[in-house]
């Protein structure tokens, strides 16, 4: 598969992206529009897997089965989610797993990664872990909010991956699973809105000091000292 309009497409959501990038350090910056915060979420996956279905089920509640395979888009979707407002700018990717500079730039800007395959075909199912990889390599060191989408889970009779073969990658992956129906707008909402959650968490972890990091336990030797060294310093008398 190819990767037709990406420039055109795609740099909507780089638009939106701001990425503060040196060779060490690649931090994805929030944006607000409106003063809604938005999250920029990538979906990622083989060709076929549904990632323009269940994107489109979850922006236009519609269900087509003629979508242009070769289509790289962005969308928009306003939601509130666990009462607080926020506004998804989803990248609709289409191509192959290998690196791109188009691909580059918006696994750089990207904030949260929605990985799928289809439940009706294991080859999708083994390329999860290679776009795995492809996120870790341009984003080392980082933990990236991910979530792991298994669609198609309508059609049971052609299935190849198990439901419980899905939740033991999650599981290696350390990040949350779905099985979702496009077809059937089976688990859509919870799937995107999972992903919001994901980075508010991970947002959150990174805003609070680590109590037990490195940095925390010499802060608070440092102070035990001095407090000590402030108590034992005698009074001088006038
Ligand atoms: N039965 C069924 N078909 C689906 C589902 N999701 C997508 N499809 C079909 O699978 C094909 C590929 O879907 P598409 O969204 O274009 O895949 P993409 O290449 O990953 O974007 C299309 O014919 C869709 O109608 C689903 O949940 N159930
Ligand atoms: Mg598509």
């Amino acid at each position: 598969m190819t990767d037709v309009l990406t420039d055109c497409q795609s740099s909507l959501f780089l638009q939106n992206s701001r990425c503060k990038s040196d060779a060490s350090l690649i931090v994805p910056h929030p944006t607000t529009r409106g003063g809604v915060r938005v999250y920029k979420i990538v979906v990622l996956g083989e060709g076929g897997v549904g990632k323009s279905a269940v994107t489109l089920q979850f922006v236009s509640h519609s269900f087509s089965n003629d979508h242009d395979p070769t289509i790289e888009d962005s969308y928009q979707q306003q939601a509130v989610i666990d009462g607080e407002p926020a506004l998804l700018d989803i990248l609709d990717t289409a191509g192959q797993v290998e690196f791109t500079a188009m691909r580059d730039q918006y696994m750089r800007c990207g904030e949260g990664f929605m990985i799928c395959y289809s439940v009706t075909d294991r080859n999708s199912f083994q390329e999860v872990i290679e776009y795995r990889r492809l996120i870790s390599r341009v984003r080392a060191n980082e933990d990236i909010p991910l979530v792991l989408v298994g669609n198609k889970c309508d059609l049971q009779n052609n299935r190849e991956v198990t439901t419980d073969e899905g939740k033991t990658l999650a599981n290696q992956m350390g990040c949350p699973f779905f099985e979702t129906s496009a077809a059937l707008r089976q688990y859509i909402d919870d799937t995107f809105h999972c992903m919001v959650r994901q980075i508010r968490s991970k947002e959150r972890i990174r805003r609070v000091p680590r109590k037990h990091s490195r940095w925390w336990r010499l802060r608070s030797i440092f102070a035990f000292i001095f407090r000590k060294k402030r108590i034992a310093i005698p009074q001088s008398s006038p």
